[in-house]
């Protein structure tokens, strides 16, 4: 396609139009710099009418069309083959928040919208919009419901998916649909919403949403615990929810060599104990109430757990500074392991009573088959979902370590997930990273339902193909 092509929708986008080489790349590079892509242009409409002229010039010349929000994804979905001969539909410009209602505790928010931003547009209003994540500086509204993320108080509030009441689309013809209700109930059929959320861009534009919002809560109490395996993590899990119910609303695992890794790169994100230890839970809970009941609870939690011989040490943050320093280890985990060469992902759920032996035998495993290779556990324990990621050893040239055996190390990791009924793909997706994988380990007739969902909304395939779904790549058109 020549820029003649382009020549009308560049009238109709003047400035909202890249095409330069120089503003194109930053949308054709992932965060973690693993895919590159090419791209005809990248279009940055800022209404969901201008959305649906692109959507609509798309489909006049059977262009294939990428949605593209904060390109903070994990598993490459946000960015275009090379084929150059796709489209990225950039959300950036559509940024607004539409409307807040503290009564119906909803908050109408545009795909193009920052999580941090809605986040406080939240808190302005009295209330909590409850999604967080490592990336919520850059991600989008729109990226964490079409990849409904899940982040780290899933266990209290649920993901994305649970998060949404209504949502507008644009339709992979050019329509727009408007679904932004914001009711609890609604048994009229098919809950549409469902389908273009976790749907990774495949069956329409996500333009904008309405989402729920929840009472701030009074206090917050957060702690980095000191544990010596991932069973004693999990006794202090059911611990904790047998004495914090509803109000536990995060508990992360991390390994000892996560917390060394964080430490390396980032020297003022240390765990505050004198010596290091296998395994650290980072938990918080939040009382709707009062500071002196959530304090005592917590206290009483980790003098139980200590009295148990559940945990080694621990450190209670005793102001707010504290606990964001506590927070720091955790949310600086992704960056670490990218300053340290991008590694091998596995974003994977488990059933969380499995997941002990799951890291003691896989682990066990790994190292047998690849001496020196260095397992990155850490994770959402008390959803269930690990981030059981591998690194070359020391010395080892983490590309070469990645071709060499990254197929074997995650079929293996794969197979000890798929024994125990667990999902590979717990948060992240499936993008282009792991749509084999995903057909391979899928029953035929849920693919096949996936299949006949993709036919009868996108018949010609020009939403993100070759993306979630295995299908024609962007160059076949
Ligand atoms: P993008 O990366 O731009 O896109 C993601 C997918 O959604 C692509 O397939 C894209 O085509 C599609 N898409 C984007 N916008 C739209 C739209 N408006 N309509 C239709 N399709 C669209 N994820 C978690 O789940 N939990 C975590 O804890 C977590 N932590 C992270 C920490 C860091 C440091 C980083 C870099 C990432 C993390 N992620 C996490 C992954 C990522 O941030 C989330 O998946 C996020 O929700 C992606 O949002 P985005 O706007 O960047 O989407
Ligand atoms: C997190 O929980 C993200 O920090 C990223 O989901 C996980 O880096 C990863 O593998
Ligand atoms: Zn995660």
């Amino acid at each position: 396609m020549t820029d003649a092509t382009l020549a009308d929708l560049r009238s109709r986008f003047a400035g909202r139009l890249l095409s330069a080489p120089e503003d194109t790349a930053p949308f054709l590079t992932d965060w973690r710099r693993s895919w590159t892509g090419r791209a005809l242009a990248v279009a940055q409409p800022d209404t969901t009418a201008d959305v649906a002229a692109v959507v609509r010039w798309c489909a006049a010349r059977q262009v294939p069309l990428v949605p593209q929000g904060g390109n903070t994804g994990m598993v490459g979905g946000a960015i275009p083959d090379d084929g150059g001969r796709a489209l990225v539909l950039s959300t950036a410009r559509l940024n607004r928040i539409r409307e807040i209602d503290p009564i119906n505790n909803t908050l109408t928010a545009e795909a193009g919208c920052i999580l941090a931003t809605v986040q406080q547009a939240a808190q302005e209003a009295g209330r909590l919009y409850p999604l967080s994540l490592g990336a919520e500086g850059s991600c989008t509204i729109g990226g964490n419901l079409a990849s409904n993320a899940g982040g780290v108080q899933v266990l209290r509030y649920g993901n994305t998916r649970e998060l949404c009441l209504g949502l507008e689309v644009v339709t992979p013809d050019g329509e727009i649909w408007d679904g932004l209700r914001g009711l609890r109930k609604d048994n009229t059929g098919y809950d549409l919403k469902q389908l273009f959320i976790g749907a990774e861009g495949t069956l329409g534009v996500i333009t904008a949403a309405t989402l729920k919002l929840f009472p701030r809560p009074a206090a917050r109490m957060t702690a980095l615990a000191a544990v010596s395996d991932p069973h004693a993590a999990l006794r202090l899990l059911e611990l904790a929810q047998r004495r914090l119910a509803a109000t536990l609303t995060a508990f992360e695992l991390m390994s000892g060599v996560c917390v060394a890794l964080v430490a390396r790169h980032f020297p003022d994100c240390r765990a505050p104990f004198e010596r290091t230890h296998p395994w650290y839970v980072l938990l918080e809970s939040s009382d709707p109430h009062s500071e002196a009941r959530a304090t005592q609870a917590f206290s009483e939690l980790m003098e139980e757990a200590f009295e148990a011989g559940i945990v080694a040490d621990a450190a209670i943050a005793a102001s707010l500074a504290q606990s964001d320093g506590l927070w720091r280890i955790r949310h600086h985990l992704p960056e670490a392991q990218s300053l340290e060469g991008d590694n091998l992902k596995h974003d994977i759920s488990v059933p969380i009573s499995a997941i002990g032996e799951f890291i003691e035998h896989t682990s066990a495993a790994i190292v047998a088959a690849n001496p020196g290779a260095r397992v990155l556990a850490f994770g959402h324990l008390g959803d269930g979902n690990l981030h059981y990621n591998v690194s070359a050893p020391y010395g080892v040239p983490q590309p070469a370590f990645v071709r060499a055996n990254g197929a074997a190390i995650s079929a293996l990791v794969y197979e000890a997930v798929h024994r125990v009924r667990g999902s590979i793909s717990a948060e992240h997706g499936i993008g282009q990273l792991k749509v084999d994988k995903n057909a391979h380990y899928k029953a035929g007739v849920e693919m096949a339902l996936m299949q006949k969902i993709k036919q009868a909304l996108d018949p010609h395939g020009l939403m993100n193909p070759g993306r979630l779904l295995p299908g024609a790549s962007h160059r076949a058109h």
